[in-house]
């Protein structure tokens, strides 16, 4: 850095010495005395004008990052049962001056998906960032009991956000949110595994819970279908009646 600031200044000394020729400024000094105060000058005129340059850069540095673009698969507006994949591509954005490195988080509604560290993404540039999940892990999130129609399709539309964490020195905040693309989340109770038809899998993990209750060692939460704390014969019951049901 010093090597390089003392180069610019003897170049802009040089620079600025020659113009001062050309126009012929030192026309009138003759004395060898009057030629050193005038080189010296020139001189601290040129390390004048370095130094500002410099301020003038460090003044204009910008630190901003943004989401530009939102992308789901297999589209938004969809419906999902609670174990087909879902991606989504999130554009990030370096609009500042310099390099930087952020965490971009994905929301599933309230429910927190996944946090992607992007390193050392260059100013002025973009990268994409993808995320995928299925919403079988999340469903006590999602349809939180009690369940009032065990028989029937659990549906809510749930809309995502993707973040870009602000960074150290940023202002623009406000591009650092992006809240697009809504997914119908589906689920039909007794399909317990969630993959999207209820089958002897199913009936089977019922039949393992039978007779459990809250605290029991076999209680399943997700077999309790009418949500009266204990697994029976109903519950066993509603399994049967919906046996072959897929999502339609
Ligand atoms: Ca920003
Ligand atoms: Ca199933
Ligand atoms: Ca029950």
């Amino acid at each position: 850095m010093t090597v390089s600031y003392l180069t610019q200044n003897l170049k802009h000394f040089i620079l600025v010495y020659h113009y001062g020729v050309k126009l012929k400024l030192f026309q009138g000094v003759r004395s060898i005395k009057s030629r050193l105060f005038t080189f010296l000058f020139v001189f601290l005129l040129a390390i004048s004008f370095v130094g500002h340059r410099i301020s003038t850069v460090s003044c204009v540095e910008v630190h901003d990052v943004a989401i530009t673009g939102f992308a789901v698969f297999p589209g938004s507006d969809v419906f999902v049962p609670p174990n087909m994949p879902i991606n989504a591509n999130v554009t990030v954005e370096n609009q500042g001056t310099t390099d930087e490195s952020c965490n971009v988080t994905l929301y599933f509604g309230n429910v927190t998906i996944e946090t992607i560290t992007v390193t050392n993404l260059q100013a002025e540039s973009e990268t994409n960032v993808t995320f995928e999940w299925i919403t079988f892990p999340i469903r006590p999130f999602i349809f939180p009991p009690p369940w009032e129609n065990p028989m029937e399709v659990m549906h809510v539309n749930v809309t995502m956000k993707g973040v870009v964490e602000v960074v150290p020195g940023e202002v623009d905040t406000a591009d650092n949110v992006y809240i697009d693309g809504v997914i119908h989340a589906l689920w039909l109770l007794p399909d317990i595994d969630g993959d999207g038809i209820i089958n002897m899998r199913d009936i089977g993990f019922v039949a393992r819970a039978y007779a459990s209750y809250p605290g029991h060692i076999r209680w399943k939460r997700y077999a309790d279908f009418n949500s009266d704390e204990i697994i029976d014969m109903k519950d066993i019951g509603i399994s049967a009646r919906t046996f072959g049901s897929y999502y339609g």
